[in-house]
């Protein structure tokens, strides 16, 4: 077996804890939603019973109304700041009895995970018995997002904090900072205590972080009250995308199972809806991507990311459109000096290569993108991005990020943030796969 292979599955190993994985030790020790949904599709890869374990215990500690959280705290760990004590998300009232977990959720990828395994299995008969035994669940956290996450019916749903983008201090969000003031708050970072504070967000953005979860709870996590006072809207090209990927997924899982037409016709409704206001309402024709919106302040956000070429992968854009995409991703990403993919424009000012979502590689954005560009083929700089991905993991190791800078590769390790880090070993036994 290739030895990166070997490697890979030793990482996800290391990071199983008998029911469920920690994205990295120490600096995450928790359940994370969108890490589980890559982590799935690794474990898929060499230990099915594991992936759906993964997956189910996930959809365990959903809410009754459908939500799902971003972190499952399993286990009492004061690795890592801020934990359950501090979230209270038992004050929504429809919060699990159960499991502790943080009142705001991840991009929701559950729909495409769960397709993920079902292609990667050699025993397709047992896979669609697992996933007709937790589909329901997944369409019930789609029908959340599109009944309390979409205030005005337009079929973009929102996040109203940067913890639920996934690419939590994108450059982008000083936009959303400046418009706010919040208080110096008295707290203790465990994060900076693992890894070097130059690749972690400041202390200062933390305050803005924790702000906006006060405001949350003064409101008991309720929806309508968040859309009407957090003063972090968005709607996040990355996000809509992942929840419209999701949405196929289950349409063509539905058909697959069968006698499940009102869902899929329902989730046709949604899909349609939620296509036309992406590319009316989120493509930016100068930029030539698609881009954030900050509809709390009503204005778009005009930053190109790894985000804006996210919807590739939900088959978002038409041909035409798809074509002029890949010149703009060539163009500002694509340099000779550069890796793929950088999380933001390396031609802009805000750029940091070094710097947690402000510039870095991330593995399960490339991953998103490579499956992107190859389903409209776009062979040639899906199989770099590809090529890419795999050249960081075996050069630095299986570490959160990776400077997008080849000329930092030559002075030793590039690699930045967490190491042994589990979606990164997850997604690449993927990507060694289409070899
Ligand atoms: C990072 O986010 C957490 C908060 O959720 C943190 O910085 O403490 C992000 O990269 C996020 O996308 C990821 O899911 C999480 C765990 O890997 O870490």
């Amino acid at each position: 077996m290739n030895s990166l292979k070997k490697e890979a599955i030793s990482v996800l190993q290391g990071n199983w804890k008998d029911y469920f994985s920690i994205p990295c030790a120490n600096l995450y020790p928790f359940q994370w939603f969108w890490d589980s949904g890559w982590i799935a599709i690794g474990l898929a890869h060499f230990d099915m019973q594991k992936a759906e374990q993964e997956i189910q215990t996930l959809l365990n500690a959903q809410w009754n109304n459908g939500f799902i959280p971003h972190i499952v705290f399993h286990t009492d760990s004061d690795s890592y700041f801020p934990g359950p004590d501090f979230h209270r998300a038992d004050i929504h009232p429809n919060a699990s009895p159960e499991y502790r977990s943080t009142g705001m959720t991840q991009p929701p990828v559950t729909g495409l995970v769960l397709q993920e395994l079902y292609r990667i299995s050699k025993n397709k008969k047992a896979s669609l018995d697992f996933i007709h035994s937790v589909i329901d669940k997944v369409f019930r956290n789609h029908q959340y997002f599109y009944q309390h996450r979409d205030p005005h019916q337009e079929g973009l749903v929102y996040i109203y904090h940067n913890w639920e983008s996934g690419t939590d201090n994108s450059p982008m969000w000083d936009d959303i900072w400046a418009t706010m003031n919040p208080p110096k708050y008295e707290f203790e970072r465990r994060d900076t205590t693992h890894v070097d504070a130059t690749q972690r967000p400041s202390n200062r953005e933390y305050d803005h972080y924790l702000h906006i979860i006060e405001i949350a709870k003064k409101h008991q996590y309720n929806d309508a009250k968040i859309a009407a006072h957090s003063p972090f809207l968005v709607q996040d090209p990355l996000f809509n995308a992942m929840l419209i990927k999701s949405n196929q997924s289950l349409i063509e899982l539905y058909e697959i199972i069968g006698n499940n037409q009102d869902k899929i016709v329902q989730l046709q409704t949604w899909q349609h809806k939620a296509k036309t206001a992406c590319n009316s309402k989120l493509f930016d024709k100068e930029l030539g991507a698609y881009i954030h919106y900050d509809l709390r302040n009503n204005r778009p956000l005009r930053y190109l990311s790894s985000s804006s070429f996210a919807p590739l992968y939900a088959n978002i854009p038409d041909a035409n459109r798809a074509t002029a995409m890949v010149q703009v991703l060539l163009e500002r990403f694509g340099g000779e000096d550069q890796y793929l993919c950088a999380s933001f424009d390396p031609t802009h000012e805000k750029f940091n290569a070094k710097k947690y979502w402000r510039g870095p590689v991330w593995i399960n954005l490339n991953w998103i993108l490579y499956k992107g560009l190859s389903q409209y083929g776009f062979d040639q700089i899906a199989e770099r991005l590809r090529q890419d991905t795999i050249e960081l993991i075996r050069k630095n190791g299986f570490y959160e990020y990776f400077d997008s800078r080849k000329t930092a590769h030559q002075q030793g390790n590039a690699g930045y943030g967490g190491n042994h880090f589990s979606w990164s070993a997850a997604l690449l036994l993927d990507l060694l796969e289409y070899e």
